[in-house]
């Protein structure tokens, strides 16, 4: 009898909700939305120690692209031109112009109702003594906007530049430029302060995020593919030392078929929804 790496049963696998079996009823539907809402909300009034990793799909109800799928921005922008050292090295005019296309585009985007609920259930938790942490492969900055207090950014943020040559890390929210910036120290080339394909994590960010995912009793993925490492792997971190695992994902990833709970829809309506 195949099992995965929970070793969930066949029944197991279709309490989660196995796609395999045909699509139920709408309002059948809402009722197994509201009873896994529910379960959510209850497991995490449990939890103690609480970490919850975001992808693009949380800020997508901000009208902020994702990454991958038809809408994706690596759809329209090849990710080996724009998100690698090399593309950079090769035309950083063109990278620059992308990046600060994308700013202007942030300027005009407010959180939304998923990224507050995240903010919420941070001061909640913290008011009643409970630990938790945001990891986030986002670098739009929206979080922080939401109220969240100090996410730790995986790849980085789109406000922030870092000199090539000492490394100077500066900028800072709605600064918009023409051409290429140098660095107010050493006059060299900046870069965009965000991790690009092919490269390390900062490893004291990677420390503090492997450090929320081995410690929690309870992860929350929500709004990403967990196609990308080694953000993906603190996933697996986390549920092989007994965390609760759950996703939100407006649809299904490579994870869906193990984690203990998983709500398929917009994060933007479900969270609020969860952490009331
Ligand atoms: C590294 C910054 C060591 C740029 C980013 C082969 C196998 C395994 C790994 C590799 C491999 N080859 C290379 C690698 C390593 C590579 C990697 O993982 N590649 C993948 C693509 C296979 N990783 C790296 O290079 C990392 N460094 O490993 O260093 C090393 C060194 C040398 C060689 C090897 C290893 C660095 C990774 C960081 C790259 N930088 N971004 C920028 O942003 O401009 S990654 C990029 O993808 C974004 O940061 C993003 O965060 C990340 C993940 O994407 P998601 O956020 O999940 O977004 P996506 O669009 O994919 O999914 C959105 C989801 O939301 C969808 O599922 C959708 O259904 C859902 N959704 C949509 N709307 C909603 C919603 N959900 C809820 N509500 C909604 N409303
Ligand atoms: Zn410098």
């Amino acid at each position: 009898m195949a099992t995965d790496p929970k070793g969930k049963s066949p029944a197991a696998k279709q309490a989660a909700g196995d796609a395999s079996q045909p699509p139920p009823e709408p309002q059948a539907r809402d009722a197994r939305r509201d009873e896994r809402i529910a379960r959510l909300r209850d497991s995490l009034a449990r939890a103690r120690r609480v970490c919850v990793l975001t992808g693009a799909g949380v800020s997508a109800e901000s009208g902020v692209p994702v990454y991958r799928g038809n809408e994706g921005l690596y759809q329209a922008f090849s990710a080996a031109d724009m998100a690698t050292p090399e593309g950079f090295a090769r035309n950083p005019e063109k990278v620059w112009a992308w990046y600060i296309d994308r700013r202007r585009q942030l300027l005009e985007v407010k959180p939304n109702p998923g990224h507050a609920a995240l903010a919420r259930l941070e001061q909640l938790m913290a008011a009643q003594g409970r630990a938790f942490r945001l990891v986030t492969q986002n670098i739009d900055g929206l979080h922080q906007a939401a109220g969240s207090r100090d996410p730790v950014e995986l790849h980085g943020n789109i406000w922030k530049t870092r000199c090539t040559e000492c490394g100077t890390v500066s900028g800072q929210y709605g600064e918009i430029f023409e051409g290429l910036p140098r660095c107010a120290r050493c006059k060299a080339l900046c870069r965009p302060h965000i991790v690009w394909f092919g490269e390390l994590l900062d490893p004291a960010v990677w420390q503090s995020a492997v450090r929320a995912a081995c410690e929690c009793d309870f992860l929350l993925s929500v709004g990403t593919s967990a196609a990308v490492q080694p953000a993906a792997g603190l996933i697996h971190m986390a549920a092989a030392n007994g965390a609760l695992v759950a996703e939100i994902n407006l649809e299904e990833t490579a994870n869906t078929r193990w984690v203990d709970l998983s709500l398929l829809g917009k994060s933007g309506e479900i969270l609020p929804r969860v952490v009331e």
